[in-house]
């Protein structure tokens, strides 16, 4: 097994939901957490919180990952002790609107596409010459089952998932002759900000996307990321995906009504 303790863990989108589910996670096995994200002063909280309940310790990074300059120049300047990051998980990201394409929000889909797919490829080209030039590294994308099937009005949501899958497997294959490893955990429907932010704000019909089943949580997916991470070093999970016990597909659900 991969033992955790004193790794350095950075986690993008920490401030919420999954992110911090695996902040909390990776500390409890007794790693070392950088957070990022944009809302500094909850990454502030966690780090407090962290400290107080674990015997770890956070540094706190206020990051918008879409500023490609800003992720090099913040990466770079880390402080020596936070330099060698063992595992980046790739979590931050967004789903804005649910509609059709030809009446979409083009500001909407820059968002996305910005977030969830270029900013996930600045924070790993920044991170990962790191690794190789240490030989010893993993990285973890937060994917979807968006990114296996796309569903109505999720079009350019879907389409951002599809190309974290593409660049997970390319990675994979690029890092192939190197002891790093490439992972994606790809869940259904969890109960987290997720929502609310793609609704801006409208927290009832945010509630409803969870309506009638029990979704994951995000510790549920921190679970699986942290299976991913303590394999032993010559095991590589290539993906998880996780959905609801009554979701079978994005589609295809169960409700209690
Ligand atoms: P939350 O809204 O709870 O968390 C999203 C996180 O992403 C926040 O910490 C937010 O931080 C961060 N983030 C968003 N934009 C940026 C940015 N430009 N720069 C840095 N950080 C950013 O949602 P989830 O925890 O559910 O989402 C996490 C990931 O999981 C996403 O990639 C999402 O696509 C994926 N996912 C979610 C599912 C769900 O049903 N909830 C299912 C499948 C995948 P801040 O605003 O402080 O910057
Ligand atoms: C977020 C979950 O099912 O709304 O990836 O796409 S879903």
């Amino acid at each position: 097994m991969t033992n955790l303790r004193n790794r350095t863990v950075f986690i993008t989108g920490a401030s919420s939901g999954i992110g911090e589910a695996c902040a909390r996670a990776f500390a409890s096995e007794g790693a070392r957490i950088l957070l990022a994200a944009r809302r500094v002063d909850r990454l502030e909280s966690l780090a407090d919180s962290l400290a107080d309940g674990m015997d770890t310790e956070a540094h706190v990074i206020e990051l918008d990952v879409r500023d490609a300059e800003a992720v090099s120049s913040t990466i770079d300047a880390l402080p020596a002790e936070w330099k060698s990051i063992d595992v980046l998980v790739n979590n931050a990201g967004l789903g804005l609107g649910l509609g059709k394409l030809h009446d979409g929000d083009i500001s909407h889909w820059d968002r996305m596409i910005d977030t969830n797919v270029k900013g996930l490829l600045y924070v790993s080209r920044a991170v990962i010459p790191g690794m190789v030039a240490r030989s010893r590294g993993h990285v973890i994308n937060i994917g979807s089952i968006a990114g296996h099937e796309p569903y109505p009005g999720g079009n350019v949501y879907c389409a951002t998932k599809y190309a974290v899958d593409a660049i997970t497997k390319g990675l994979r294959m690029d890092l192939v002759d190197t002891p790093l490893r490439v992972s994606t955990v790809d869940p259904g429907l969890v109960e987290t900000e997720f929502s609310i932010v793609r609704f801006e704000g409208d927290v009832e019909r945010a509630s409803r996307v969870y309506e009638g089943l029990e979704a994951l949580c995000a510790n549920d997916v921190a679970d699986a990321v942290i299976y991913c991470a303590t394999r032993p070093a010559h095991v590589q999970i290539n993906e998880i995906v996780l959905t609801p016990t009554n979701q079978a597909s994005a589609l295809v659900t169960s409700r209690k009504t």
